[in-house]
């Protein structure tokens, strides 16, 4: 798309559980920006194709065995690899939309019984988002579609705990979407939250995640 009329784009990031609809509605926002002439780019995390991304691939397809603190910290070394590319992006005009981020990191580490402070600490310094969207779904309904696949956390108990984290994670500036509802709702409802948080970014510094 082209370039923003002026200033710096906006780091947008959609949180969830699995099967909430982020992958579905990160495509659907990122075609209506750059429709809208906007400068926007749609990422995501784990970023499979680095070789730190390859390895947390392996282990999410359960084809090798790390240490629980292992894996965390390899999640956000695969975060960390991007800040850079992420800065500079933002600084030159360009919209990130980013299907997960540092919450996914500290609420699946979490679930599995880490300290949360513990799981926090290496996410401090990364781009605090300039709006965090929370696709709200009940674990049961996001089981309900399409059925998990294969992947190392695909079971609903475990589910259930990483929504409790979520939770406790969320702040008041998160904009909290009901993900039971249809698609183009969602996706309206994501446009305007996106779209007045690039207007209001704009002029803004950018910031580091503190926790
Ligand atoms: N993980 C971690 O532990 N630490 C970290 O730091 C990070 C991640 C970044 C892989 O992530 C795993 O890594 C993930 C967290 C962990 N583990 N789990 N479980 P991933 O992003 O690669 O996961 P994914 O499998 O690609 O995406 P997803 O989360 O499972 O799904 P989604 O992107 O939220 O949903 P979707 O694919 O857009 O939609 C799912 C289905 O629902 C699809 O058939 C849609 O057509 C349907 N759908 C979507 N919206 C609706 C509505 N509104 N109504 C009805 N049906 C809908
Ligand atoms: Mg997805």
């Amino acid at each position: 798309g082209s370039s923003n009329s002026s200033g710096r784009g906006a780091l947008v990031v959609l949180e969830g559980l699995d099967r909430s609809g982020k992958s579905l509605q990160c495509a659907r926002l990122l075609s209506f920006l750059q429709g809208k002439g906007h400068c926007a780019e749609g990422w995501r995390f784990p970023d499979r194709g680095t070789n730190v991304g390859q390895m947390i691939s392996a282990y999410l397809a359960n084809e090798s065995q790390l240490d629980d603190r292992t894996i965390h910290l390899l999640f956000s070394a695969n975060r960390w690899e991007k800040r850079g590319l992420m800065e500079s992006k933002l600084l030159s005009g360009t919209t990130l939309v980013v299907d997960r981020y540092s919450y996914s990191g500290v609420a699946f580490s979490a679930a599995k019984g880490l300290d949360i402070e513990w799981c926090k600490a290496p996410e401090v310094g990364l781009l605090a988002p300039d709006l965090v969207i929370y696709l709200d779904l009940q674990p049961e309904k996001a089981a309900e579609r399409g059925g998990y696949g294969g992947e190392r956390y695909e079971r609903i108990e475990f589910q259930k705990k990483v929504a409790e984290h979520y939770h406790s994670l969320r702040d008041p500036t998160w904009k909290v979407v009901d993900g039971s509802l249809p698609m183009e709702t969602v996706e309206d409802q994501l446009r305007e939250l996106a779209t007045n948080c690039i207007q209001e970014c704009n002029g803004k510094p950018l910031t580091n995640l503190t926790w």
